[in-house]
């Protein structure tokens, strides 16, 4: 039987406000419609879509580990798509994590980090993703999924 392909969408802290508060820098949908709508469109192409979110390090660092590292291929996940929120400037943790993975990874950000603080501007997964996608809203979790899509069909 054909496998599955599974992908882990990851959102990182405060990102549970999304839709809530700041619209005007991260939009109006939520991360519920986001992680929704992702699934369905997931689906469509027969693929899994696990989504977590969550404001603590550890807790990411220990799912990608979980779902990366499972003894059953059938379940463990085939790529990700992750938004690390503040980690991103931050966190050792979550790309050694995604190095031990070993799997493909896309960067998402919903604003434009070039375009605000210089803190921003640096990542710590960028070099590492298959793709970084930054400034065009919630959007660019499709455009994510979208190019797993067509990765999975080769
Ligand atoms: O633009 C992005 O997607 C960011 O990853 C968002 C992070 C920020 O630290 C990164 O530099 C860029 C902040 C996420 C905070 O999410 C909120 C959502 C709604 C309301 C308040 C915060």
């Amino acid at each position: 039987m054909k496998k599955s392909m599974h992908i882990l969408l990851i959102n990182g802290p405060n990102l549970h406000l999304l839709g809530k508060r700041e619209p005007h820098i991260y939009g109006a949908t939520t991360l519920t419609d986001i992680e929704g709508r992702l699934a369905k469109l997931a689906a469509c192409h027969n693929i899994k879509l696990t989504a977590f979110q969550s404001n603590h390090e550890g807790e990411i660092v220990d799912k990608i580990g979980e779902l990366g590292l499972l003894a059953d291929e059938h379940s463990r996940f085939d790529g990700v798509i992750i938004n690390p929120a503040a980690f991103t400037h931050t966190s050792v943790a979550i790309r050694d994590a995604l190095a031990a993975a070993d799997k493909p990874f896309i960067e998402v950000h919903l604003s434009n980090v070039h375009a605000r603080e210089p803190f921003r501007t640096h990542s710590y997964f960028s070099d590492k993703a298959v793709g970084v996608i930054c400034g065009l809203g919630d959007l660019g979790y499709d455009m994510a999924l979208d190019w797993f899509i067509k990765h999975f069909n080769r």
